[in-house]
């Protein structure tokens, strides 16, 4: 796709079309190696996200090493209404963090700094742009961890992260992203500067703007982490294996993920030189992940609770790890999911929030449509598999359908359907990837029209103008370029 194809969204006339005397500005205020400044293909990493879906046209990346800089940038584009879309690590998957049209990119990337670390308190600060994988790692050196871990980890920003609130691997054992934020320095698209980031463990706040700095409470480091991979042959075995897990491995239970079949046959085909970890090929798969405090304490009792599994017939056959090494090899058959969907050609992705009763429903249901549309199978059918997987303690399922193409055809039958049906089970269009250039228009599927209407209101309030990442989530102002 290319933003070309975006046929539905007009470009809002009333952003100004960048010129010579608007980089002459921002030459002043940057450093040559702070804006780049080029046409089309040169920015390609930029202008375009990670699935190759989504593509904009942007001419030019502002790279700011400071607060006081993104300040700067963003009153004189208010002030001259040049429409801005700040980025991360652009790992994000619903086209939120790329531009539409000529969106003036802010990439966070240069703020790359650890601010502070306290080892009592485990407030953590550091600039939006740090890497999690380097926070991660700053953290693991101080005795404790970062609260969130995701597939993206060696890309993703700090700042990218907190402004979308994403899920991750452990929320079910440090909750949400937002729950863990102490405190935040945020630029507001009139170039305002809001600090809070000294802020004590009860003194939290949010708003719209450019995050620019973040204190997180990190977590100590476990000292024993274990896990296991499991096969089993139904979705409602894993319920009930879900349940056992929360009653007998309970504080120390960390990750509850499952895949289906589908995935990890991509997923083998991926790693093709990785041995799979199980003998057969099942149905279903889950992976526990345990954290705590004693190794042997947490072996013993993850080793009773797999032999009670076996025991009662509600799983097949698993693998646990018997050493960091094997800890490692087994989050990478988990993590790799996404990564082996997008190696055909592209894929097609949802991110739903459904009562743990339906959540597997809504790939059986999108994948008998595909099905008898003819559509999956080997080439020349463009879709090479329908899979899902997901978070089972977050009641968050994500459908990726892999294939060789994006057609209209395969869209025509993915869209309205998946939200129509999310719409019927109460369920959310979006759990943890939010909502973007993807699903905007769509929100209405999940949200009240009175929360759509508040979310508008507090857009308008702290950006009157409209300039801060145009065409996605929810439009601001008296004309609407593409939203609810
Ligand atoms: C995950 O859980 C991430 O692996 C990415 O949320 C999921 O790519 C995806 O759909
Ligand atoms: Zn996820």
């Amino acid at each position: 796709l290319t933003a070309e194809a975006y046929p539905d969204i007009e470009r809002n006339p009333n952003f100004k079309v960048l010129n010579q005397d608007d980089v002459k500005y921002f030459r002043s205020i940057l450093d040559d190696d702070e804006i780049i400044e080029a046409n089309g293909d040169d920015l390609v990493s930029y202008n375009q996200d990670w699935m190759n879906k989504y593509r904009g046209q942007s001419h030019l990346v502002l790279l700011p090493r400071s607060t006081e800089k993104v300040s700067k940038i963003m009153k004189y584009c208010n002030d001259q209404q040049l429409a801005v879309v700040p980025q991360g690590g652009n790992t994000d998957l619903v086209g939120a963090s790329v531009p539409v049209f000529d969106e003036i990119i802010l990439s966070l990337k240069q703020m790359n700094k650890v601010r502070d670390f306290d080892p009592v308190s485990g407030a953590f600060k550091c600039d939006a742009g740090v890497v999690m994988r380097d926070a991660h790692q700053f953290l693991r050196d101080n005795d404790h961890i970062f609260p969130l871990d995701l597939p993206s980890r060696n890309a993703c920003q700090v700042g990218g992260v907190v402004s979308t609130n994403a899920g991750g691997l452990n929320l079910l054992r440090y909750g949400s992203l937002h729950g863990n934020v102490l405190g935040l320095e945020v630029v507001l698209p009139n170039g305002e500067i809001i600090s809070n980031i000294d802020a004590l463990r009860k003194d939290n706040t949010g708003t719209i703007g450019v995050v620019t700095g973040v204190s997180i409470l990190a977590a100590p480091k476990p000292k024993a982490l274990n896990n296991t991979f499991i096969g089993l042959e139904s979705f409602d075995i894993v319920q009930d294996l879900f349940v056992k897990a929360k009653k007998e491995l309970s504080e120390i239970l960390s990750a509850f993920e499952f895949m289906d079949n589908g995935s990890i046959k991509c997923t083998i085909e991926y790693l093709k030189d990785e041995p799979f970890l199980l003998k057969k090929e099942h149905p279903f798969y889950v992976l526990i992940e345990t954290s705590g405090s004693n190794q042997a304490h947490d072996e013993e009792k993850l080793s009773a609770f797999i032999k009670s599994a076996l025991e009662e017939k509600l799983i097949s056959e698993s693998h646990m790890a018997a050493n960091i090494d094997e800890y490692n090899k087994i989050w990478t058959w988990r993590k790799s999911v996404p990564p082996a969907c997008n190696s055909y050609g592209g894929m097609y992705k949802y991110d739903m929030s459904l009562k743990l009763k339906d959540l597997y429903s809504v790939s059986e249901a999108v994948t008998k449509r595909l099905n008898d549309a003819g559509l999956i199978g080997d080439a020349p059918k463009p879709i090479v598999a329908s899979v899902g997987y997901g978070h089972v303690g977050d009641g968050n399922i994500h459908l990726n359908i892999a294939v060789r193409e994006f057609t209209k055809e395969i869209e025509g039958l993915l869209e309205p359907f998946v939200y129509e049906y999310i719409q019927a089970k109460k369920g959310s269009i979006s759990a943890e990837h939010g909502i973007g250039f993807h699903k905007h228009g769509h929100l209405h599927y999940s949200r009240s029209e009175i929360e759509i209407r508040f979310m508008k209101h507090i857009k308008e309030h702290y950006d009157p103008n409209a300039i801060l990442n145009p065409y996605k989530y929810v439009t601001a102002g008296p004309r609407s370029y593409c939203c609810d």
